[in-house]
């Protein structure tokens, strides 16, 4: 056997948001290795996998040397000599041996970093793609659409927009590049429409503008107007989509949005409402974690034709996705390697996700590294979605431009497109 562990090591890297962070290398018998380094986020869910910090002076609390120690100590032992190939026993081991719920002994950090770490030094054996390697749940790999997100509010930049994410969806191409290509230019002719009304060109977390507006529907008007002058077709050939990241604006049971104070309903409406206005396709977390009454609400009323995705509803678990299926919440789910803690999770969520015909959108976080294991992920199991913010700051441009590179392989025209065909 090649594949067998022979050395599992961790340090800390720094985040693009100037955090300390694990990334782990796994060397293989044959002298193969693999590297992998763990996002973390910013509106993060209560059910999320444990982000395992040091909680002392050093770094404002955000140290992560108990995680790496934990990788090159207690990870170390448990997993030399073991077989790289066989990734659900490498998870399971690392699951077993933290024996928590939420993997708070051991630190998701530093599973999750152990956890790709392996498939990549495995791919790196086996002469493969780490995107050949991973379940194609939903059909052939292929690349995926790219939820672009060019305008940042809530939490992820500090303006007055209380929705988190402003997305294009460029679906209306025959090839992947040219998809991509569309909403380079739309983030360029944006920028430069801001610019000339005085509006600030700074960006947020993830690579999107991030001036102030006092309301979604300036910020619409705003990325619609942009689309046109790009010479696109609104709808046609890019769609829009938003991750209101409501559980960020809820308090006391209400959702304090753009000076008005809202019921559950009345949220829903008003998304509803923008929904109506503009081409809007897909909707995050348009209400919070625990507002499972609310979800219930909008997915009756526009789950039929608008996507709704689950973020901190679900937290990529697969427990909590069945609850949203039987209590028919959302119809979609948004799947970040982090929320859960294991590359094999990961992907059992997907297909329990597949099985009852939800769509799965591959996600980055708003604090990133420069590993591409999602670009893999989400072309080998053939999700079709995306979302790695926009095509600016190296740590989001690493994926799409690992995609270009895999493109080269599965073929450009091989673009997921087809959820999105009017
Ligand atoms: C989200 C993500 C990524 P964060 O809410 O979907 O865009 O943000 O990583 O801060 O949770
Ligand atoms: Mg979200």
């Amino acid at each position: 056997m090649n594949n067998k562990i022979t050395n599992v090591f961790a340090r800390y890297v720094l985040d693009s948001r100037a955090n300390p962070t694990v990334e782990v290398e796994i060397t293989l018998e044959d002298g193969s290795w693999g590297r992998a380094a763990v996002p973390s986020g910013a509106s993060t869910g209560t059910l999320e996998a444990h982000e395992l910090r040091d909680d002392s002076k050093d770094f404002n609390g955000k140290g992560v040397t108990k995680a790496v120690e934990n990788v090159n100590k207690v990870i170390f032992k448990a997993l030399i000599g073991q077989d790289a190939a066989d990734q659900e026993n490498i998870d399971t081991t690392l699951i077993q041996l933290d024996a928590t719920p939420n993997k708070s002994s051991l630190g998701a950090n530093s599973i999750l970093a152990v956890s790709m770490a392996n498939i990549v030094a495995h791919s790196k054996s086996v002469q493969k793609y780490v995107y050949e390697l991973i379940p194609n749940i939903y059909g052939d790999p292929s690349l995926p659409v790219p939820f672009m997100n060019i305008l940042n509010g809530g939490a992820h930049a500090d303006n007055s927009v209380d929705i988190q994410e402003f997305m294009i969806v460029p679906h209306g191409f025959e090839k992947f590049d040219d998809a991509l290509r569309s909403g380079v230019e739309i983030y360029h002719t944006l920028k430069k429409r801001l610019k000339d009304n005085g509006l600030a060109t700074n960006v947020g977390d993830e690579g999107g503008f991030a001036p102030n507006f006092s309301s979604s529907k300036e910020v619409l008007d705003e990325i619609m107007m942009s689309i046109a002058e790009s010479g696109y077709k609104p709808g046609e050939q890019i769609s829009l989509a938003l991750d209101a990241a409501s559980t960020e604006f809820f308090k006391d049971g209400k959702y304090i949005i753009e000076g008005n104070t809202l019921s559950n309903t009345e949220m829903s409406d008003y998304l509803i409402e923008l929904s109506n206005l503009y081409p809007i396709v897909s909707i995050e977390d348009g209400l919070a974690e625990d507002d499972w009454e609310g979800w219930k609400y909008l997915t009756s009323k526009i789950g039929e034709k608008v996507q709704l995705v689950g973020d901190d509803l679900f937290v990529t678990q697969e427990k909590i996705l069945q609850k949203g299926i039987d209590e028919k919440c959302a119809n979609s789910i948004l799947i970040k390697v982090n929320q859960v803690g294991s590359v094999t999770e990961t992907t059992n969520t997907m297909k329990l996700a597949n099985k009852n015909h939800y769509t799965s959108m591959v996600s980055h976080r708003s604090g990133e590294t420069e590993d591409s294991f999602i670009s893999h992920l989400v072309v080998g199991t053939s999700s079709g979605q995306i979302k790695t913010g926009a095509p600016a700051r190296g740590e989001r441009t690493a994926k799409y431009n690992e995609l270009l590179r895999i493109a080269e392989q599965v073929g450009f025209e091989n673009f997921n497109n087809k959820k999105w065909e009017l």
